[in-house]
């Protein structure tokens, strides 16, 4: 139609410079639209441009057009200029490349597959601030994935049964406990006194074990409430906080982020709600985005998947989280962008989510040892009680490392045969 102009974002020739910002889509055009009438429109909204010619257009703005320049069957590249971003602002970024362009009549369905983010724009975020080696240093453990628990029921524990299942765990050999995504401040477990409890109990369990214990503490809420949270924590001694980065969004998390700076505080980022964009194949956003944009703000630990436990995590999407979170320059395939990551700390990959004594040796064989893995069911379903289920865990772990099948080891290890008998090497759905 006359007055439309998408076809003026569509440059086939065009060749990026280092400083465009490359978006990788996957794009399913609706009935009747072309691919490049589908791809035209997205580089048009995520933008300058809307549905039509406007008589307010000059050269200068046309030097800001956003260009789909490559296309490969339904993989199209889209290029922007410099200019179109606000440094140092996840969100204005996300609403341009993930924004009004999933909602578009002549795209049937959209996926955000990778986001190609150029140095400069790199420049304007701490990232993380501790990063792999730092979370590692502080438990002076380096050969063995890092260790968390979640006390279960998920949540219900009063403060003290929670600080108390702490103990158990931290003296079963957990290195980190961790709040589960939904306990908050409830009515049976409030906040401060969940926190001051718990922290009393790492103290205790550190006397006993002479080993390094900490905690995963939620504060995921309204911002300044967390900073108020995070505060508490510092006071307390802790090292980390919890963030749900997702329900409290990217706004909040930038925020916390550089309130951690000033407090000294790791943040372990949990990924709830991601599910809800980021598993259909067709449309949404990938774990890769959310997962880079938090490295990027600065998030110390990440859940990427276990692969064989309870939750939808492929395998290449598990591989390539793990990569672009451990490697400083990642290399892309078809499906994913090259990234370079300059001075931008690594960010430590969780495995969590369906995982018992069984099943742990698998998931260090697909991912690697250098992770930290979270088992909550597979510790506190443990017929023996908490303490023998993290005993459990720490001999499969030792038995992985000592190259000896979990079967074979758990003849002379009771904690770790128990646990087998009870769940085998099955992987829950
Ligand atoms: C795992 C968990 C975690 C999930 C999150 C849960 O508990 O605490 O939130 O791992 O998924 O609430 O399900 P279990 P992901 O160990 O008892 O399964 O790691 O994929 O983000
Ligand atoms: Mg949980």
């Amino acid at each position: 139609m006359s007055f439309e102009w998408y076809m003026d974002f569509v440059d086939k020739k065009y060749n990026p410079s280092e400083e465009d910002l490359i978006a990788l889509f996957k794009v399913t055009p609706s009935p009747n639209y072309s691919i490049e009438d589908a791809a035209g429109r997205i580089a048009s909204e995520s933008s300058i441009g809307t549905w039509t010619t406007l008589s307010t257009m000059n050269e200068r703005i046309r030097a800001l057009m956003a260009k789909a320049y490559e296309f490969n069957k339904n993989y199209v590249k889209v290029a922007y200029p410099k200019e179109l971003f606000e440094e140092g602002n996840i969100p204005q970024l996300i609403s341009s490349v993930a924004g009004n362009i999933f909602g578009m009549k002549a795209i049937e369905s959209l996926r955000l597959l990778d986001i190609k983010l150029p140095r400069w724009y790199l420049k304007y975020f701490r990232g993380p601030q501790k990063g792999i080696d730092g979370v590692r240093d502080i438990f002076k453990v380096y050969s063995r994935p890092l260790l968390a628990t979640v006390p279960k029921p998920k949540v219900g524990m009063t403060s003290e049964e929670h600080a108390e299942a702490g103990f158990e765990a931290w003296v079963g050999g957990i290195d980190l406990l961790k709040d589960d995504e939904n306990l908050s401040s409830q009515p049976f477990n409030r906040f401060e006194e969940r926190v001051k409890l718990t922290f009393k109990k790492r103290d205790a369990a550190e006397k006993e074990t002479g080993e390094k214990k900490d905690y995963l503490v939620n504060i995921t809420s309204e911002t300044k409430e967390m900073i108020k949270r995070a505060r508490l924590v510092r006071e307390l001694g802790g090292n980390f906080v919890m963030v749900d980065i997702l329900t409290v969004g990217w706004s909040a998390l930038q925020t916390i982020r550089e309130e951690c700076e000033d407090l000294k505080l790791a943040i372990h980022a949990h990924r709830a709600f991601h599910a809800a964009f980021t598993r259909n194949p067709e449309h949404g956003m990938t774990m890769l985005v959310v997962a880079k944009l938090a490295r990027l703000i600065g998030v110390d630990n990440i859940h990427v998947g276990t692969v064989v436990g309870k939750l939808e995590s492929p395998l290449q999407e598990v591989k390539d989280l793990y990569n672009e979170m451990t490697s400083q320059k990642f290399k892309g395939n078809e499906l994913t962008l090259d990234q370079e990551w300059y001075n931008i700390k690594p960010t430590f990959p969780v495995s969590s989510g369906g995982l018992h004594p069984g099943i742990i040796q698998e998931v260090m064989e697909i991912i690697s040892s250098n992770i930290i893995i979270q088992v909550g069911g597979g510790l506190w379903g443990h017929p023996m009680g908490g303490r023998a289920g993290a005993k459990a865990i720490r001999q499969a772990i030792d038995a992985y490392l000592k190259g000896v099948d979990v079967l074979e080891y758990a003849k002379d290890h009771e904690e770790l045969k128990v646990a087998l008998e009870k769940w085998g090497v099955s992987k829950p759905s």
